[in-house]
């Protein structure tokens, strides 16, 4: 499947990881957007938001957690952190499978646009 994030799970492709579970891998992002910017993708390929069905409750449930510990160990839990995910064109997800960013390690600004 020519998907990047499954080759960055193969290990085809490098990454950063951050945290990494039978079900869920956490690696940092290579365009930054804040000073604290990981990815947090299923091992199971999930294109988008969308595609996401009640099979998939356990690893949702894996994602949040990993988020928190990851959260904890990046030392921004107290500060604050944010989880975004972008699904499809009008949002601009650009990889498709599915990720969540953790944000943090400043003041982030407002989700106005
Ligand atoms: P998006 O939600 O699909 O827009 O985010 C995809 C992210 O994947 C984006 O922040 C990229 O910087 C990031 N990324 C990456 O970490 N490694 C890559 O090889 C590629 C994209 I392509």
């Amino acid at each position: 499947m020519d998907c990047l994030f499954c080759k960055i799970i193969e290990g085809q492709i490098p990454s950063k990881k951050v945290f990494e579970s039978d079900t869920v891998l956490a690696f940092y992002d290579i365009q930054p957007a804040a000073p604290e910017h990981v990815l947090i993708i299923p091992k199971k390929h999930i294109p988008t938001m969308n595609d996401v069905t009640d099979e998939d409750d356990a690893v949702v449930a894996e994602i949040f957690a990993a988020a928190r510990q990851i959260a904890a160990k990046l030392g921004i839990a107290e500060s604050g952190y944010r989880l975004i995910n972008n699904c499809n064109k009008d949002s601009g997800q650009i990889v498709f499978h599915l990720h969540f960013h953790l944000l943090g390690g400043k003041k982030l600004g407002p989700l106005l646009n």
